[in-house]
């Protein structure tokens, strides 16, 4: 079973987040460190740890993220955007329930760091 997360308790109501949508699959809130003007995190609402964790069953749930990702980033007003999933601690991952970055508002470098 996944471990408790930050993340678990936001999705649980215990801790406050600046949340831009939701619904029955997943949360997106504002990054409390943002590296951006948007800085937004998509979250499944499943504990799911990382993207090394996940299997064909995932499928429809990792397309409906990367939907609402785009979504999210229209909402805000932008025509370019990152999104990014760390996956793993040397990728720079540090909280072990999946996400996926949306960052947007300025330009953006490549390759990252
Ligand atoms: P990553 O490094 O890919 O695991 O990104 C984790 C992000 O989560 C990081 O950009 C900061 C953000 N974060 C951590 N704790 C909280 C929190 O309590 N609230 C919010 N809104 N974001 C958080």
């Amino acid at each position: 079973m996944a471990e408790d997360t930050i993340f678990s308790r936001i999705l649980r109501g215990e801790i406050p987040c600046d949340e831009v949508y939701s619904d029955e699959h997943c949360l997106a809130f504002r990054d409390i460190s943002p590296q951006a003007p948007v800085h937004v995190l998509v979250i499944p609402r499943e504990p799911i740890p990382s993207l090394q964790d996940v299997g064909e069953e995932h499928a429809g749930l990792l397309g409906h993220l990367l939907l609402v990702a785009a979504r999210v980033a229209k909402q805000e007003g932008l025509e370019d955007w990152r999104t990014v999933i760390n996956s793993g601690a040397g990728a720079g991952q540090t909280v072990f329930h999946l996400h996926v970055h949306v960052i947007g508002g300025r330009a953006l470098d490549w390759p990252p760091g």
